[in-house]
This record gives structure tokens, sequence and C-alpha cells, in this order.
């Protein structure tokens, strides 16, 4: 049987965010969410024969359906204003990195100031030090918003289901907070998207190695959109760190909207599977209309971001289990950092969910 693709939407405006590194434990250090991975992606698609259409642009107000208008001015202006306070020069950094940040038992029970420096301003939206602002980071992540609503709008068309190929990716990106190599959070306007073009309830199955601590923040508190995910236990040392374990079950109207499944390190596609197949059975208990997968492959075996260990065959079966519920559904990329695989691996995840059985 001949392998079947889907329609993938990808922007080379994705180059425009060079993060230049990362800073971790207090080193500046490569990083792993780098140009390439956009590249890398493309050149797959298209040797596998994937139609690559270029995203809609969409007035930068959508972004406000899902996120603090407030942090998206932020994210708007950091890196001229950080320019124009001189730290390039002195002390010699050209990326916005925080140093300092408002935690809320050290700043509660009085009027937020917003700080006078630009030093400190890069510490009241970000939750770490990884997540560096240059200077086409905002364009490259409004057109990654891009790539997710554009998907959202085809499947809305009718089109059965997409691929987002989202750079930066999106998924520890909350309301009012941003982290983890994100900015502004693509599966979840695609979600919201989804819901304005009226479908009624939409499930988001996170199958990144890491929580999506933003996108369960966006829908912690609504019954409409379940968030699920599968990931590394974060009790066991990994990022996010203090979100993703399995008590946080929503809240208010969201209570038993939200399911997270943490996996022990290393431990490879059976308990994965399990899980994958946990979710799918909530996205139908939750009686979805249309689905949402945040399409990290960071869980692979190899990946330098996490030790969960799975298969390429692994990631065919998840989405197989995908397919499964036959409903109309959008591909998001998140993480996925070995580049020897990244493009493979998304690839062949694609392809089984369009031809499940395929590829044995
Ligand atoms: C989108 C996504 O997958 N974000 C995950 C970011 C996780 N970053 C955790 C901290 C980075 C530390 N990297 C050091 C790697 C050493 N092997
Ligand atoms: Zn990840």
């Amino acid at each position: 049987m001949p392998s079947q693709t889907l329609p993938a939407v990808w922007t080379e405006r994705h180059r425009l965010h060079d993060p230049g590194g990362e800073v971790w434990v207090g080193v500046s250090i490569p990083g792993t969410e780098v140009v390439a991975r956009g590249d890398l992606i493309r050149a797959a698609l298209a040797e596998a024969g994937f139609s690559i259409v270029d995203p809609v642009v969409h007035d930068p107000s959508h972004l406000h359906r899902v996120h603090d208008p407030a942090m998206v001015d932020y994210l708007r202006t950091a890196h001229d204003n950080w320019v124009a306070a001189g730290y390039p020069e002195d002390p010699g950094q050209d990326r916005v990195v925080p140093y300092v940040f408002p935690l809320p038992q050290a700043v509660a029970d009085r009027p937020f100031r917003l700080p006078a420096a630009p030093s400190a301003r890069a510490g009241v939206y970000t939750t770490d030090t990884t997540t560096l602002i240059g200077p086409g980071t905002y364009a490259a992540a409004l057109s990654a918003a891009d790539c997710a609503l554009t998907a959202a709008e085809m499947v809305l068309g009718g089109t059965r289901a997409v691929y987002a190929a989202c750079r930066p990716p999106g998924h520890h990106a909350g309301r009012g907070f941003f982290g983890g190599s994100c900015y502004l959070n693509n599966a979840a306007l695609s979600a919201q998207a989804l819901r304005d073009g009226g479908v009624d309830r939409v499930a988001v199955v996170d199958l990144d190695a890491h929580h999506g601590n933003g996108t369960q923040d966006i829908f912690y508190d609504r019954a409409d959109v379940l968030y699920s995910s599968v990931h590394v236990d974060p009790g066991a040392g990994w990022f996010p760190h203090f979100v993703g374990f399995a008590d946080e079950r929503g809240r208010g109207p969201g209570e038993g909207a939200n399911l997270n499944c943490p996996m022990a390190p290393g431990g490879g596609d059976g308990p994965w599977l399990e899980a994958v197949e946990a979710l799918c059975t909530a996205a139908a208990g939750h009686r979805a209309d249309a689905l949402v997968v945040s399409l990290g492959v960071d869980g692979a075996a190899g990946d330098p971001e996490s030790p969960l260990d799975i298969s390429a065959d692994g990631f065919c079966r998840a989405a197989e289990a995908l397919a499964g519920l036959g409903l109309p559904t959008i591909f998001v990329q998140e993480g996925g950092y070995d580049l020897d695989r990244l493009g493979g691996l998304v690839v062949g995840t694609l392809s089984a969910f369009a031809t499940p059985g395929g590829h044995r």
C-alpha cells in the first residue's frame, strides 16, 4: 500500500529565531533548539512527498485569545529595549536573558511595579534562563503561530488532518509566562481557533517528552478543551520540574479535563504506549470533536533532552492509536533534538497516522 501524507504548513521565517544558545545552571551552552531543526523537518517532509504550504499571516490580536496581551507586548519589544539599554556592549550579551525573578512569595500583597531596567523586566514573564530572545525571535514565534492557526483553518475547512511545522515550539508558554524554548503556545492557539470556528469540544494530546505546562495553564479551568499529556516524570528531576504531576486534574469547571501521565525515566515503549492509550481513551471520554496533537519527538531513544527511550516504531504505534479516534486532527510540532533522527521521526509518525499499518 502506498504511504499517504497530509498537508504540512511550514515557513522559512522560523530561521529568524536563532536563540544563540541557552543559559543553563549559569553556564552559556549551545542549546538544542537550533535553526537546523526547522530545515531538517522540511527536507524530510519534501523527500517523503508531503505537500508543503505557506501559513496565512494573521493579525497578532489572535494571540490574545490565549495569552496575556502584556506578555505579547513584552515579547514584541524586549529585544529592542535590551539593545537600547546597551547590554550587547556591556556586559556583552546580545540576547535577552533574565537574572532576577519576581517570585510570588517575594512580591505578593503589594502593587506590582514593572521594573525600569530591561535586565529586570527580562524576569517578569519567563520561567527560566534557557529561553533567550534574539532580534528575530518575536517574528519567528508569530510565524509559528501562523502555521498553527492556518492548520486549524484548514481543518475547519474540511481537511481531515494537517501538520503544522512550528518552530519555535510552544507548549511551555502559558497565558502569562513563557519558557523551555517556547514563546507563544502554537497548540493552544490551534485548539482555541477550532473552538472559535465552531468545534464544541477539543482534546489536546501532548506526546512531547516534557509536560506542556503552558498548555495545561491555558486550559486548566475549562471544560471545553481537555489537556492530556504523557511525559517524563517531573518528580524524577526533569523539566518543567514544578508542574506535570498526576494529581493535577483541572479546576472549577475544568475539574477532570486535565490528565497527566508521568513516566519513569528509561521505561521505553511499553509503559509509554499504555499511557498513550489512556490519553486516547480520555479524548474519547471527553467526546472530543477534534484533536490537537502536540508532537514532540524528544522522547525518542538517543534524544539529548529526555531519557524516555521510545523507539521509532513506538511513535508509529502512538500515531495509529490517535488515528483510531477518527477525529479531525492537527499535529503541532514541539520538541525533538536528535538532529540525525528528527526528520525521520516526524515523517514516520505522520505517515503512520495517515496510513495505519503501512509501515509494517
Ligand atoms: C519544547 C521542549 O521540548 N522544551 C524542553 C526544554 C527543556 N530544557 C531543559 C533544560 C535544558 C538543559 N539542557 C541540558 C542538556 C544536557 N544533556
Ligand atoms: Zn520537550
